[in-house]
C-alpha cells in the first residue's frame, strides 16, 4: 500500500525535489522550436506564478484556478504554481468552445483563470455570462498584465503551501455520455500515486529520456505522460502544440524522443504512411485512449521491434490501471492491473464473473472516482468497485481483454465524445428536426462520429447540407467532436416510450 505523509504538496515533489536530487541544470521541458527550460527555470517560474496568484490576485488555499492552453512550458509552470499556492487546478482543453466551458465554470466556480492569450476570448464570454467575479489573466502575449510580465517582476522564492495529502489538487472535467460534464476530483497524493502505479514500474524513465505525447496536458493521460512521470524521474518532456501523426513521427526522429505516448489512431496512421522507421529511436511506446488493435501492435513489433505498452485508464482514476510491459505483454490483451490495482468483471447485478465471461470492467486501487457533487457517482462506484463503462473479459491468468464500450460514449482517435452532446449541437441547426449519433468503426480512428439527421420538410439533404451541419457543429463544439459522417433519414428509430434506439443505428452503420 502507498503511504504518504499527512502534509504533502504534489508540486513540491514534482519540481523542488528533482531540483534537489539532480541539480537545477537538467532539461525539464523542450519545445520543437528549440526552447529549453531547465528544472531550475521551471521551479523559478512555478514559484513566480504562485507569487502572482497569492500576492497580486489574493488567491487563498482551496480556491480554484482554471487553466486553458495548448501544451507549452508556461502551462506546466502555471499548473505547478497553482498547486504550490494551495490552489486547485481546473484543467480545460484549448479546443473547447464557450458553450462547453460554461458548465465547467458554472460548476467549479474558479477565482482565477490563467489562459493562453490566443484562447482568452471564449473565457471572457463565459465570464460575462456566468461568473463576472472571475479574474482572467492571459499569458504568452504582451503587456504588463500578461502572466509572463507579472511573473518576471517576482523574486521566484516561494514556500509551498503545506497542503494535506488528501486536499483536492485537481478538478478534471470529463464529458459524460450525456454531454453534461462530470467533474472528477483528485488529491495531491493521487497525482503522485500514478507514478507509483504506472510511470515508474512500466516506463522506468530516467534523466536520459525525452517523452513526447499527443494528448493535451488538460487530459490526465497527457498530464501523466508530459508532467508527472518525466518530472518525477528527472526526464525531459517535449511539449508540442501540433501533434498530427506525421508531426509526431517527425518529433521523434528530430528531437531524440525516447518514449512516445499517443492513441492507436496515430500509430496506425504512421504505419499506413510508411513512416514507422522514423520511430526507430524509441525505447518505449505507450498507447491509450482507445483499444489498440492486435494487428497494429504486431506490425509495430514486426517492422520496428517495438512492443507497444497498451493501457486503459480513465479520468475518474486519473491514469492507466490496466497495462503490461516487456515479457508480460500478451498480444490481444490490454494487460493486467498495474501495481496497486485489482480488477474484476461484473455482471449487471454486480456479481463477479469467471474467466472468459464478458461483463463490466470494475477496478479498485489507490485512486478512486470522486465526482464533484454529482449523483452519477453512484453509477460509477458500486460496492467499492469503480465500474468503468467498458466491456471486457479476463482469462484464467488474470489478463484483461477489451470488448466494447457499454454506454453512449464514442471513442474516436483517443477522444471520448458523448453522443447526446453532438446530437444537441446538430439539433440547433435551423434545418434539423432531430438527430441520433453513434460510433462507426473506422480503421484509422477506431471509431468516428456518425450522425443520422432528420431534416425539416422540404429541405434537401446531400453533401452541401452535410458539410453545412458539420461546420455548424464545429462552430459550437470542440472540432474533434464533429460528425465525420452525416446520413439523412426520414425518422429515427424510437421505442414505445420515445427513447432513441441507438442499437438500431449501430446495426445500420455496422452493415
Ligand atoms: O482513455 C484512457 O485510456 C486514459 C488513459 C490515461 C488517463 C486517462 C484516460 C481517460
Amino acid at each position: 500500500e502507498l503511504q504518504y505523509p499527512d502534509r504533502l504538496n504534489a508540486a513540491t515533489e514534482l519540481i523542488d525535489t528533482p531540483v534537489r536530487t539532480h541539480g537545477p541544470d537538467l532539461p525539464a521541458l523542450r519545445t520543437p522550436d528549440g526552447e529549453t527550460w531547465s528544472y531550475g527555470l521551471l521551479r523559478q517560474r512555478a514559484n513566480q506564478v504562485a507569487q502572482v496568484l497569492t500576492e497580486d490576485l489574493g488567491l487563498v488555499p482551496g480556491q480554484r484556478v482554471l487553466l486553458r492552453s495548448p501544451n507549452n512550458p508556461w502551462t506546466v509552470a502555471a499548473w505547478l504554481g497553482v498547486l504550490k499556492a494551495g490552489g486547485v487546478v481546473v484543467t480545460t482543453m484549448a479546443a473547447l468552445r464557450a458553450r462547453e466551458l460554461a458548465p465547467i465554470v458554472e460548476r467549479t466556480r474558479p477565482a482565477v483563470a490563467l489562459v493562453d492569450h490566443r484562447f482568452a476570448e471564449d473565457v471572457h464570454e463565459v465570464r460575462a455570462s456566468t461568473l463576472p467575479a472571475l479574474a482572467v489573466v492571459p499569458y504568452g502575449g504582451a503587456g504588463p498584465d500578461d502572466l509572463t510580465a507579472r511573473a518576471a517582476a517576482k523574486s521566484g522564492e516561494f514556500t509551498d503551501v503545506a497542503t494535506a495529502a488528501d486536499d483536492v489538487a485537481l478538478l478534471g472535467p470529463t464529458s459524460g455520455s450525456t454531454g453534461i460534464p462530470k467533474i472528477t476530483m483528485h488529491f495531491h497524493r493521487d497525482v503522485l500515486s500514478i507514478d507509483h502505479t504506472f510511470g515508474r514500474p512500466l516506463l522506468g524513465l530516467g534523466p536520459g529520456d525525452t517523452v513526447a505525447c499527443s494528448a493535451p496536458l488538460a487530459f490526465t493521460f497527457g498530464l501523466g505522460m508530459l508532467a508527472v512521470f518525466p518530472l518525477r524521474a528527472g526526464a525531459c518532456a517535449l511539449l508540442t502544440e501540433a501533434a498530427t501523426p506525421s508531426q509526431l513521427a517527425d518529433l521523434v526522429e528530430r528531437h531524440g524522443v525516447t518514449v512516445l505516448a499517443t492513441a492507436p489512431t496515430a500509430y496506425r496512421a504512421i504505419l499506413r504512411s510508411g513512416q514507422e522507421q522514423r520511430l526507430a529511436g524509441l525505447r518505449a511506446a505507450v498507447s491509450a485512449g482507445e483499444h489498440l488493435p492486435q494487428d497494429t501492435w504486431e506490425q509495430l513489433r514486426d517492422r520496428l521491434g517495438l512492443r507497444v505498452i497498451d493501457g486503459i485508464g480513465a479520468t475518474e482514476l486519473l491514469h492507466i490501471f490496466i497495462s503490461a510491459t516487456g515479457d508480460d505483454i500478451r498480444p490481444g490483451a490490454t494487460g493486467r492491473p498495474v501495481p496497486g490495482y485489482r480488477a474484476t468483471i461484473l455482471d449487471l447485478d454486480g456479481r463477479e464473473l469467471g474467466p472468459g465471461e464478458p461483463g463490466r470492467l470494475a477496478v479498485i486501487g489507490p485512486v478512486g472516482c470522486r465526482y464533484l457533487d454529482d449523483p452519477r457517482q453512484y453509477d460509477y462506484v458500486q460496492d467499492g468497485w469503480n465500474v468503468t463503462g467498458d466491456l471486457f473479459h479476463r482469462d484464467a491468468d488474470g489478463y484483461f481483454y477489451y470488448q466494447a464500450r457499454s454506454d453512449a460514449m464514442i471513442v474516436s482517435s483517443g477522444y471520448n465524445i458523448g453522443g447526446p452532446e453532438v446530437e444537441a449541437a446538430i439539433d440547433t441547426h435551423p434545418d434539423v428536426v432531430e438527430s441520433g449519433v453513434v460510433a462507426k468503426p473506422d480503421p484509422e480512428r477506431g471509431s468516428i462520429v456518425c450522425a443520422f439527421v432528420v431534416l425539416r420538410e422540404g429541405v434537401a439533404g446531400g453533401d452541401p447540407k452535410a458539410r453545412e451541419i458539420q461546420d455548424h457543429v464545429k462552430r459550437i463544439l470542440a472540432p474533434y467532436k464533429y460528425p465525420r459522417e452525416v446520413r439523412f433519414c426520414e425518422a429515427l428509430p424510437r421505442n414505445t416510450s420515445g427513447k432513441l434506439q441507438r442499437f438500431v443505428l449501430r446495426r445500420i452503420v455496422d452493415d
